[in-house]
């Protein structure tokens, strides 16, 4: 088998607004759900400052210029555009996205931007957030102005990052248990959102493509009973497939119907809801991959608590359907999450089989514990190795006939973590900072930055 990539293999490298712009009262910016989130961990570091990539975005885009990449990918803070979630435009955020567009594209880097990641605007959500309507108006707005001022340049979005981990994973993620009922009416209008967003996109930029953008991993039995099958078939839709089925087949599917039956929840529907989920499709599918999960049927229900505390841990638990379980042939990182690359070309492969479209990763990557020596080195061969397996993974879904497109790992450059702070680093390029002490915040390129330099500049794995 070739170790080569198909010429034009999109590279690239992913952050997020939130969690590496800091600046977060700056130039107009109004708070998001980001700023304001129950920390169930105050030891941390917040995102206030993050590592400052609003102040350092000129260094580090010449950083990821030096590395090769082809494409960014990073999401645009709502809040620095409509610092209320609507209303009269913040012309300071407006420029700095463009300045930042115009310094990808001085060194022929396509942007991939993300319309959304995690961090709507607090006023948004003080007025019900996703629960209600009025949400889906404004993020259509939103979009609408973003295409408007930047289409002309960027032709490649990304919706709504991970709606599944945020909906499943809401106490980690924005800081508090939002009930099933208003779960699943959360659901139907952050897909309903992506719709209208898929139609503007496609309406008011020429040659504009734009996919959603999950976190999809495949869920496995924990063993060849029929009833841990049961779990996994209910845990994968709930998990991956009604989100896409839904962005991609404009539909409900059963499993999920059944599940949401089962929980006596009523989705309400706009008149003009089902023909716009029937008539807009993406043009490609943007997924993040870090693990998979691995469920059986839950046999007991004393001493459980219903409920999802992390995207891949083994307290996932829903009475009646399933409940995590530890896979015995994974090893795990130093944060407990389990290292899975197999399972990356199998999710692969059942996703393109699914929806026959073109696949991008958007995120994938190892959270470690990074030490800077004191000459200013970063020695991550576990991060290289990691990657190493999982873009072999890659290689190998394309040989299987999979149309993956390109690969962008989490992340670009050091950032705070959904919630363990900067000490969780994912970045090729290390930032110098603790989670009390901002330093310098000088920027250091880690042996990963290196090793993936040459693996853009060579289009192969090393053998
Ligand atoms: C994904 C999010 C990212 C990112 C990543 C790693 O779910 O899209 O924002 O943070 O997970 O997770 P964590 O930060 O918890 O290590």
């Amino acid at each position: 088998m070739t170790n080569t990539f198909p010429e034009n293999f999109l590279w690239g490298a992913s952050i997020s607004a939130h969690q590496t712009e800091g600046a977060y009262q700056s130039d107009g910016k109004g708070l998001s759900v980001q700023d304001t989130r129950q920390r169930d961990n105050h030891e941390i570091a917040d995102f206030t400052v993050a590592v400052d990539h609003y102040h350092h975005y000129k260094e580090d885009i010449r950083l990821l210029a030096e590395m090769g990449i082809k494409i960014f990918r990073f999401s645009i803070a709502w809040t620095r555009i409509f610092p209320n979630g609507r209303g009269e435009i913040n012309q300071a955020g407006l420029h700095h996205y463009n300045a930042v567009i115009d310094e990808l594209l001085k060194y022929d880097i396509q942007p991939f931007i993300t319309l959304n990641h995690f961090d709507l605007p607090q006023a948004l959500e003080d007025e019900g957030g996703w629960s209600v309507r009025s949400t889906v108006d404004a993020f259509v707005h939103y979009a609408e102005t973003l295409f408007e001022a930047y289409g002309d340049r960027v032709k490649n979005w990304l919706t709504i990052n991970e709606p599944n981990i945020m909906l499943l994973v809401d106490k980690k993620i924005l800081g508090k248990e939002i009930p099933l009922q208003e779960k699943y009416q959360q659901f139907h209008h952050l897909m309903i959102a992506e719709k209208y967003a898929f139609k503007r996109c496609h309406e008011l930029i020429t040659e504009g493509k734009i996919g959603p953008v999950p976190n999809i991993s495949l869920v496995y039995p924990a063993t060849s009973k029929p009833q841990d099958n049961q779990a996994a078939l209910y845990f994968n839709s709930v998990r991956n497939w009604a989100y896409l089925d839904f962005s991609c087949l404009g539909r409900y599917n059963t499993v999920f119907k059944d599940y949401l039956n089962r929980n006596n929840i009523h989705i309400t529907f706009a008149p003009e809801d089902k023909k716009l989920m029937e008539t807009h499709f993406p043009d490609y599918v943007a997924m993040n991959f870090y693990t998979t999960v691995t469920v059986e049927k839950p046999t007991e229900k004393a001493g459980m608590k219903n409920g999802i505390s992390d995207q891949q841990s083994e307290d996932i638990m829903e009475w009646g359907f399933y409940k995590g379980f530890t896979n015995p042939y994974l090893a795990k990182n130093e944060f407990n999450w389990t290292i899975d690359p197999d399972g990356l070309k199998t999710t692969l492969q059942t996703l393109y089989d699914r929806y026959h479209l073109p696949i991008i990763i958007t995120e994938n990557g190892l959270g470690a514990k990074d030490e800077l020596t004191a000459d200013g080195k970063i020695h991550d061969n576990y991060r290289i190795n990691y990657l190493n397996l999982h873009i072999d993974q890659c290689l190998q879904a394309i040989a299987a006939g999979v149309d993956l497109i390109g690969y962008s790992p989490w992340s670009a450059i050091d950032l705070v973590s959904v919630h363990e702070g900067i000490s969780k680093r994912y970045g090729f390029i290390y930032v110098d900072r603790t989670e009390h002490d901002e330093k310098e915040l000088s920027r250091y390129k880690k042996d990963s930055f290196y090793w993936y330099k040459t693996l853009i500049e060579t289009n192969q794995l090393p053998s």
